[in-house]
């Protein structure tokens, strides 16, 4: 039976990656975005999939019940969501940093990924089958300056995963969340607000991970055999590691 798979954020980087992998694996797909052209092109570039394109900000509480209320019937049966939708904003001091884009971040990266989730995993446990697969980050994991609230909601990315996998124990359910580190995208052109010159700063003389990369990676964890729970997947390019604690010494 082809499996039905919701991604949102499909727009760009992991999204995007994410829905030309299972394309081609022959998946139905429901990709989700702001910017809706952009899905349009990618629905008509690829005629021979079944493709429900929804033009949705994952803020929109209502916007998210309405828009899974109103799947076609060929689509309701959702196997696989991937909470992918999301952003950083800002990379200042906590003292310096904009509430605007800390309120953007905690609509987006939490509330929006709480109402996907609320509001599809009804379906999932009515046929005891499906996927939720959360895109945290190392973020999520690991201080950086300037990281606060972006590895706040992060960190919340996790250990909402760890608890959903905690209610759904009695039924065939799966969570898993993905801890990517350095990947290039618009990830940094968002954070940076545009400022393309920052953004490419932030890849220079590296050799990051590629959306293909994590693309992959998702697939892989829902092709592994039903009884298997990936949980978490952490992963980085080589050329990265966690830094080192630091210690500010006072001149003696
Ligand atoms: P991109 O900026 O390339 O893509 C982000 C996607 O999220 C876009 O498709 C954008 O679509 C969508 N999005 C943002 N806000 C909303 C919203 N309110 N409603 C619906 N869609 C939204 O970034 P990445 O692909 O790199 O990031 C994807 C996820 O992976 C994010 O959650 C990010 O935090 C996480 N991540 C990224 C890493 C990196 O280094 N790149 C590393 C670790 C985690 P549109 O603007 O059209 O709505
Ligand atoms: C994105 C990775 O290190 O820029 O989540 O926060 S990082």
């Amino acid at each position: 039976m082809q499996k039905t798979i919701l991604i949102t954020g499909a727009t760009a980087g992991f999204g995007l990656a994410c829905s030309d992998r299972f394309a081609r694996k022959g998946w139905k797909l429901i990709i989700a975005g702001r910017r809706g052209k952009r899905l349009e092109r990618f629905r008509t570039g690829h005629p021979d999939i079944p493709i429900h394109a929804i033009t949705l900000d994952v803020r929109k509480r209502r916007q998210v019940e309405q828009c899974i209320a109103d799947l076609p019937a060929a689509f309701k049966d959702i196997d696989v969501l991937v909470n992918n939708a999301g952003l950083a904003l800002g990379l200042s001091g906590a003292q310096e940093a904009d509430l605007d884009d800390w309120e953007t971040m905690v609509d987006t990266n939490i509330k929006g990924l709480m109402y996907m989730t609320r509001t599809v995993l009804p379906g999932m446990i009515k046929r005891n089958r499906g996927h939720i697969i959360n895109l945290g980050s190392v973020a999520g994991n690991y201080p950086y300056p300037g990281g606060n609230v972006y590895g706040g909601t992060k960190a919340f990315v996790k250990q909402f995963s760890r608890n959903l996998l905690t209610d759904l124990v009695e039924t065939k359910i799966r969570v898993t969340n993905i801890e990517p580190g350095l990947a290039e995208s618009e990830f940094s052109l968002v954070r940076f607000h545009g400022n393309e010159k920052k953004a490419n700063q932030v890849y220079k003389g590296t050799q990051p991970l590629t959306p293909d990369d994590i693309a992959e990676i998702i697939h892989w964890v829902t092709s592994v055999p039903p009884h298997v729970n990936i949980n978490t997947v952490e992963v980085m390019p080589v050329c990265q590691s966690c830094a080192p604690f630091t210690i500010h010494r006072e001149e003696s």
